[in-house]
């Protein structure tokens, strides 16, 4: 196996800001855990943001769930991301034609440009989604991840579509900063470049699933079998007893699989 690269070391590799300031959090933190936090409300998000923050390197959020959005949510949110230090990240999946997605980016209720340093797209519709979403998120430093791959039984992101991801991503370096991805050590010529970061969604503490099709795999094999960065934990934290606890352990074993591949 070739030498693993640290966090610390692809920071300095990132060509875009939100990327390498990602893995600095990462390593401040010792933490490679994002919250999905797929919580009822606005107020129920800032509440479990306050909790979970010291835990987390990245806070993955679905706005357009929310019944009681207000146009204060993107500052209330980001002075507590500023307060526990992590990142936020709408996970939008943009997915239509460039001109289409800078309006979706910027504009309607949710001014999503504004608050989250993070969003993702599909590569459905062609590199010109890329092009679109760069020419607004750019110039604030903001960064995209692509789907290369999902984490949903029967998806139909796999092969060629994840090899296609790639090489866009490489295209546009300077804004994507990474994929979602499920098992990236398996793409043909893994390890992909360095500088980029895998988030892999459909992460418990047990490998199994739900009733509609997600599918699960344990801290340890997502990090370190599959070649990911980034755990993305949504239920199994939002509905354990104690999430701040859960969330810890969480962290902690997604630290010792990063740990166990690279140190
Ligand atoms: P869960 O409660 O841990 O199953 O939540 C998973 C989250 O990740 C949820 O917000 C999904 O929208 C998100 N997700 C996913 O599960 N699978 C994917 O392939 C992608 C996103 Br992309």
């Amino acid at each position: 196996r070739i030498k693993c690269l640290g966090f610390e070391e692809r920071a300095k590799l990132a060509r875009n800001p939100t990327g390498k300031k990602l893995f600095e959090i990462m390593v401040k933190k010792e933490s490679n855990l994002c919250l999905a936090a797929d919580v009822a409300t606005a107020a129920e998000l800032l509440d479990i943001a306050e909790k979970v923050g010291p835990e987390i390197c990245l806070l993955k959020t679905h706005v357009d769930i929310f019944p009681d959005f207000t146009a204060d949510f993107g500052s209330k949110l980001r002075a507590i991301a500023e307060k526990y230090n992590f990142m936020i990240f709408e996970d939008r999946k943009f997915a239509d034609i460039g001109n289409t997605v800078t309006m979706q980016y910027e504009g309607g209720i949710f001014h999503i440009l504004d608050w989250a340093d993070i969003v993702n797209a599909h590569i459905i519709s062609g590199p010109g989604i890329v092009d679109g979403l760069k020419l607004k998120g750019l110039p604030r430093g903001r960064g995209l991840l692509l789907l290369a791959e999902m984490s949903s039984a029967g998806n139909l992101a796999t092969g060629d579509y994840t090899a296609a991801a790639v090489k866009i991503a490489e295209q546009h370096s300077d804004f994507v900063i990474g994929f979602i991805s499920v098992n990236p050590a398996s793409w043909p010529g893994a390890p992909v470049n360095p500088a980029f970061i895998q988030a892999t969604p459909g992460v418990q503490m047990v490998k199994g699933g739900d009733n509609l099709g997600q599918q699960y795999n344990t801290p340890y094999s997502v990090i370190f079998d599959r070649g990911s960065d980034i755990i993305i934990v949504g239920r199994g934290i939002i509905k354990a007893e104690n999430p701040a606890e859960a969330a810890r352990e969480y962290r902690l074993q997604g630290w010792k699989a990063y740990m166990a591949k690279c140190s």
